[in-house]
């Protein structure tokens, strides 16, 4: 009997879609979902080349050897747990790769663990949601290079493409797809609240109607800024209410939820000394959002502060420009981290070859990424973005514009957590003078920590006079 060639484990919304794009290039695909009502439904649909199966043992042994599981589960214990039952059964050399959104922490103890039972581990991020998974997503699979050439063909195959080439790239040892995946959800947090900022200021200062902003993003998407999510603002704005008047946006309820990656980033951040201040700023936007209580209260005690009059079409400019530059800030930063992390683990990541895979499929796929590939390729040792010299010159021509748009959502009183911060990091980084130098005297004056002087080398501690 033919044997499948590989297997999925969890078929709802991604492990589905990637089922049926897998199956949609001529390879045989085997499904298992735990509970079997799933599986049931998709064999009802009779797809070709994909066979469910209501029980797991029949489902392993429908595979060709070595064989390949994607387990495409909720993140955390239920991964655990299928690694533990699928051990009992798999032989050495079969492949267990994980599609979830896992932490990469977990992934590199996964790795290890089945190591020792000599069954291969791959943690593969995969973006692109639901219309990715079934079209072709952004797939970032690490692990063991010689693993991940036993099952690249098929990850290639379904992979979104641009320019011909799959967005699909090794991208190197253990847990460093999963953490490529978390920085790029983290930078997706940034450019979402971006947006929203741009959103709210367009709408309480420049006073745009939803219909007006949606052309002013469509626009926006006609130039260097063009990005999926960019887009589909443009059509969030545009999309008509099916129960009342006027566009369905102002009907939403205005908190939001999120599932963890973004935090994950930041606080990977701080444990390594780096700084992604949107990213965190853009998680705090959200849980804040949630602040029911507080909010309403604040609410009634507090009035919402006069607004500036502006002309709107010059505000509308300097949003763009404010938007593309937070934009630069919020990706310098991920990538930075993803430098830092490199080093820190010995990933050797390519980080040229990590933008070019962002470009399409994923959900932060966007032309600037073209400028950030071309960064990184004419100088694979660049410390940071921000020292590229063609973004050097979008700084210089966009960071007055950062600045005014900061400036008048602090005093329009319109909550600008990113813009403030991407503000906030430039003028960090360009002022002679950050004050740590007082920082160093508290601390010396408080426990004697010592501190550094400028004209002389050495550790030095004054008997400061209380
Ligand atoms: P969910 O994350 O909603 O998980 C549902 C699937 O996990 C079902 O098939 C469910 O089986 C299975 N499952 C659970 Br819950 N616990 C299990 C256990 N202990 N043993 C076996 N199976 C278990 O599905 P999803 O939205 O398709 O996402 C799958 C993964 O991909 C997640 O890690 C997610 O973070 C990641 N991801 C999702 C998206 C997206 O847009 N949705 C995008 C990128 C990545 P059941 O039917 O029996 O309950």
């Amino acid at each position: 009997m033919i044997k499948n060639q590989i297997g999925i484990i969890g078929l709802s919304t991604m492990g589905k879609n990637l089922a049926l794009n897998i199956a949609s290039h001529n390879f045989k695909v085997a499904g298992y979902n735990r509970t079997y009502a799933v599986t049931k439904d998709m064999m009802n649909e009779e797809y070709n080349n994909f066979i469910g199966y209501a029980d797991l043992k029949e489902f392993i042994d429908s595979l060709e050897k070595p064989r390949k599981i994607l387990l495409m589960v909720k993140a955390g214990q239920a991964i655990d747990d299928l690694c533990n039952q699928l051990a009992e059964y798999l032989d050495t050399g079969d492949i267990i790769m994980d599609g979830g959104n896992s932490y990469f922490k977990d992934t590199i103890r996964r790795n290890e663990y089945l190591k020792e039972k000599r069954i291969n581990y791959l943690g593969i991020g995969i973006s692109g949601g639901e219309k990715g998974a079934r079209l072709g997503p952004s797939i970032m699979p690490g692990g063991d290079k010689d693993v991940y050439n036993e099952v690249k063909v098929f990850l290639e195959s379904i992979a979104a493409k641009k320019n011909g080439e799959p967005c699909c790239t090794y991208i190197g040892p253990d847990g460093a797809g999963h953490y490529v995946k978390m920085v790029h959800n983290g930078i997706e947090y940034a450019d979402m609240q971006l947006l929203v900022e741009s959103y709210l200021l367009l709408k309480k200062i420049g006073r745009y109607t939803n219909s007006e902003m949606a052309l002013i993003f469509e626009s926006w998407n006609q130039s260097e800024l063009k990005s999926y999510l960019v887009e589909i603002t443009a059509k969030i704005l545009r999309e008509k209410d099916e129960l009342r008047d006027g566009e369905l946006i102002d009907y939403i309820i205005d908190k939001a939820s999120q599932k963890g990656t973004g935090k994950w980033t930041s606080k990977e951040t701080l444990d390594q000394d780096q700084n992604t201040s949107l990213i965190g700023a853009a998680v705090l936007a959200r849980v804040t959002s949630n602040f029911d209580e507080l909010r309403n209260t604040y609410q009634m005690l507090f009035d919402e502060p006069m607004t500036k009059e502006v002309n709107p079409y010059v505000f509308q400019e300097e949003v763009r420009k404010a938007y593309q530059l937070g934009k630069i800030v919020a990706y310098a930063q991920g990538f930075a981290l993803m430098k830092d992390a490199s080093k820190r683990y010995n990933w050797n990541l390519d980080l040229g070859k990590i933008a070019s895979i962002f470009r399409a499929g994923c959900i932060i796929q966007a032309e600037f990424l073209q400028v950030i590939m071309k960064s990184y390729n004419e100088d694979k040792n660049l410390e940071n973005l921000l020292l590229d010299e063609e973004i050097i010159r979008v700084i210089r021509r966009n960071i007055q514009s950062l600045r005014v748009v900061s400036s008048l959502a602090i005093r329009g009183g319109v909550p600008s957590p990113v813009f403030v911060s991407a503000i906030t990091y430039l003028d960090q980084l360009r002022s002679k003078h950050v004050g740590a130098n007082l920082i160093q005297a508290q601390r010396d004056f408080f426990g004697a920590h010592t501190f550094e002087r400028i004209d002389q080398e050495g550790i030095n501690h004054h008997e400061w006079n209380e």
